[in-house]
């Protein structure tokens, strides 16, 4: 039959594909593995945007207290590889990952008092670094990551405030998110202490759970065109806000992100209401509950989002 055919292949891709993020590099040095990290001993993926494990994975067997040294401006490395330790077996075609795991990666920063003891709810998350879909080569962030032998690079920017943060580092496979539920979600975080720097804490602000929503155009796609996954061509969006830059306004103060400056919202220190994808409601919240763009639509009783 055709379609237990398929069915196989999906189980086999499902099988085999997996990905854990397990160490960091700073400015090219090796930080260790499962060193400053909390990693996961599974290499499955959340396919639930409302599990509490969107902020830093379920199921951490692996978690030291090494805090890791980030000079603002440093070149960090996240590492991925298809198991704990990194391929499985010898010549494992799926490390770091299975290359049909086409998508996005990101990373992350929420503000934290010690990186080594603080949970994982309840947390600002910011963008610091996201690589999509290059449209001219069909080349996605995953693609990369392979190239760079399971390497996930960005820049930690240069204004930001010195400190403790947990650092999330996201990728998305997109090879079954033509329906809903479908994208694969590895995620992972690292204890870091960023040094020198400026002082922005972050802007854009958004919880996880709660980032997402089930019908994000980043998250419920078919990628692909007959059988290449390149969008079709098409740009793709990477899910949530755009990343921190440090140019202009953004070089400075924390907050912000809004791109207008009416009248001052009752509420929080927000200024002219929460920027697009950052949260304006939800039981407990005390931030802006008006959007700077887009309108504000609740999620769930403890998440409201500007969405456009
Ligand atoms: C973070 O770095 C600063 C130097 O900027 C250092 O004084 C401090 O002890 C570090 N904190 C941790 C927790 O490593
Ligand atoms: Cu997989």
């Amino acid at each position: 039959m055709k379609l237990s055919v398929l069915v196989g292949l999906a189980l086999t891709s499902v099988a085999y594909g997996h990905t854990i993020f397990q160490k960091v590099s700073v400015n090219g040095q090796d930080q260790g593995q499962l060193k400053g990290v909390r990693a996961p001993s599974s290499n499955n993926p959340i396919q639930n945007i409302n599990d509490g494990g969107m902020a830093c994975n379920n199921g951490i067997n692996y978690k030291d207290n090494n805090i890791i040294n980030i000079p603002a401006g440093a070149r960090v490395g996240a590492w991925w590889g298809h198991v704990i330790g990194g391929p499985q077996g010898s010549n494992d075609p799926d490390h770091p990952i299975a290359s049909s795991h086409k998508g996005p990666v990101s990373a992350w920063l929420a503000k934290v008092d010690n990186a080594a003891s603080t949970g994982t709810s309840g947390l600002r998350w910011f963008k610091i670094a996201e690589d999509g879909l290059t449209t001219s080569s069909g080349q996605w962030g995953v693609d990369r990551m392979i190239q760079n032998g399971g390497w996930q690079y960005f820049n930690m920017p240069q204004c930001i405030a010195p400190g403790n943060y947990l650092m999330r580092i996201e990728l998305i496979a997109l090879h079954s998110a033509y329906s809903a539920g479908g994208a694969q979600f590895y995620i992972g975080c690292a204890q870091i202490n960023v040094t020198g720097g400026g002082s922005n804490s972050g802007s854009n602000f958004v919880s996880f759970p709660g980032a997402y929503q089930s019908n994000d155009p980043g998250i419920v796609i078919n990628i692909y065109s007959g059988s290449t996954p390149n969008n079709g061509g098409k740009a793709y969006t990477v899910p949530g806000p755009r990343p921190l830059t440090c140019s202009g306004s953004d070089g400075g103060g924390g907050g912000g992100g809004g791109t207008t400056t009416s009248a001052p919202q009752p509420t929080g220190g927000g200024g002219s209401g929460a920027p697009l994808y950052g949260q304006c409601g939800g039981n407990g919240w005390t931030g802006p509950t008006t959007c700077a763009q887009g309108t504000c639509k609740a999620t769930n009783e403890w998440y409201s989002q500007c969405v456009p």
